[in-house]
């Protein structure tokens, strides 16, 4: 009895392991390449929430830079301004798509320029505890895509 106990028990717990593990989708990470003496960058990817609560991305982490935010574009008098903000939230069974001219993890303070086609590591965190461990490639993305948005 107690050996089948336990069978169900570490069962049980590989399967909300697994379950976790899959609460997340990131697609198509890439973090905007800079030219030299360039302070800030920017991540951009699709993230979709496979369950059926919704959930927020509240922060990021990276060791590329001294610090690393999560921002947003508004329009403020006709201009497009970014914005910190404290979270982005995930609808359940949804996808946000964090862009250029709208929400992006932000990299302030960069430690050296970020040349295309080396890898970024970056680590998402979100509402419901799960962290998430992605490596981006850096891109040369034009940033005057931003203002057809
Ligand atoms: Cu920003």
């Amino acid at each position: 009895m107690k050996l089948l106990t336990s069978l169900f028990l570490s069962s049980t717990l590989l399967i909300s392991t697994l379950a976790n593990a899959a609460t997340f989708t990131i697609e198509d990470a890439h973090v905007r390449a800079t030219p030299p003496h360039s302070q800030n960058s920017a991540a951009f990817m699709k993230i979709h929430n496979n369950s059926d609560m919704s959930r927020k991305l509240v922060s990021a982490s990276s060791d590329i830079a001294e610090r690393v935010e999560l921002h947003n574009h508004i329009m403020s008098e006709g201009m497009m301004k970014m914005r910190q903000v404290d979270e982005i939230n995930i609808d359940a069974n949804a996808s946000v798509e964090l862009r250029p001219g709208s929400f992006h993890v932000m990299f302030i303070g960069l430690n050296a320029p970020l040349v295309a086609g080396e890898m970024v590591k970056l680590k998402l965190y979100f509402n419901n505890g799960d962290e998430v461990i992605i490596d981006a490639p850096i891109k040369k993305i034009n940033m005057k895509k931003k203002h057809n948005h």
